[in-house]
């Protein structure tokens, strides 16, 4: 009876890698590191597993509690604190640290050693059947923004409300005038998809009456930001009596951006802990470097030694005969 259920409370339970990309030890991150947990924020479900490599130079630690911040560090020597709930230790380039979440919430993390390498996991019962936004809260559609100048106000949704990886997602969205409440056609804009920090989509468009849309098919997940800007159009331009370089800092200035998570689909993907280590990749262009410096710097230095043996030589026949 015990095999029976247990057979049937089959969780489904996911792997997921965090990178601690190559130069994570300098708070400046002008390395080649743009983060220093790659991904910073992820979105997982209760009994999913993270495996954090240490790609770097140095070593690192994975520790739940708050970061000192890289300007809190940076200016004020602070150190993070830890709160306790998982720490990894130290752990060195090419090794790796997983840890296992059983419970829900928002688990923020850093590294002792450098108290400015921070990331975030946020753990879901399962995945949620509502939307919302890159902290977790609950999403009313159509969400709601004005651009910053208050001119516009933008409208957007997206359908199914939850989005999963491998499957079409439409973003549909609206322009209206606050003043008048009306649609707002023949609007020009900017659409762009950031995903854990890189672009990932981007498109121009122009709205026709009761909106626009965009399809998109993730095939990451991750928490990702949607930006509508640049929105102008040139009819609202000669009543505003705007100059021209007027509408070049409004338009610049007409930006919303509205932030979700992206899931991975259990039903599409069998999600496979997959990691390629950039030290390898270092290693090989630095092997790579040392052809390309050595065999040439080889050949020089022979080539030195012979043009300065050749006298030598002539001398030693001259003296012979
Ligand atoms: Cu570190």
């Amino acid at each position: 009876m015990l095999v029976f259920s247990l057979s049937f409370s089959f969780v489904y339970a996911e792997e997921y890698i965090i990178d601690i990309p190559f130069g994570a030890y300098n708070p400046e991150l002008n390395t080649p590191a743009e983060v220093w947990y790659d991904p910073p924020q992820i979105f997982i479900t209760v009994g999913d597993k993270i495996t954090w490599y240490n790609d770097d130079r140095e070593g690192h630690t994975v520790t739940s509690g708050d970061s000192a911040g890289r300007f809190g560090w940076m200016d004020n020597k602070q150190f993070g604190n830890p709160d306790g709930l998982f720490d990894s230790g130290n752990f060195s380039p090419g090794e790796s640290w997983s840890y296992e979440f059983k419970k829900s919430g928002t688990f923020s993390y850093f590294c002792i050693i450098h108290p400015w390498m921070e990331g975030i996991v946020i753990v879901e019962k399962e995945i949620p059947d509502y939307p919302h936004d890159s902290t977790g809260k609950k999403l009313e559609f159509p969400l709601l923004q004005y651009t910053p100048d208050r001119n516009i106000e933008v409208n957007l949704a997206w359908e199914p409300p939850v989005l999963k990886t491998h499957e079409k997602i439409q973003f549909v969205y609206q322009f209206y005038d606050p003043k008048t409440n009306s649609n707002l056609a023949k609007m020009n804009y900017d659409f762009t998809i950031f995903q854990n920090g890189k672009e990932i989509f981007h498109d121009t468009g122009l709205s026709q009456i009761g909106g626009d849309y965009r399809n998109f098919v993730f095939t990451d997940s991750g928490s990702i930001v949607i930006r509508i800007n640049g929105i102008h159009s040139s009819s609202i331009l000669a009543e505003e009596g705007v100059t021209v370089f007027g509408e070049i800092e409004n338009k610049q200035q007409r930006s919303v951006d509205f932030t979700t998570a992206v899931y991975d689909n259990p039903e599409k993907t069998t999600h496979e802990a997959f990691h390629i280590k950039p030290a390898q990749r270092l290693t090989m262009y630095y092997e790579l470097m040392i052809f390309i410096i050595l065999i040439p710097g080889v050949m020089f230095i022979a080539a030195l030694f012979w043009l300065k043996r050749k006298p030598d030589t002539s001398e030693a026949k001259s003296s012979a005969i």
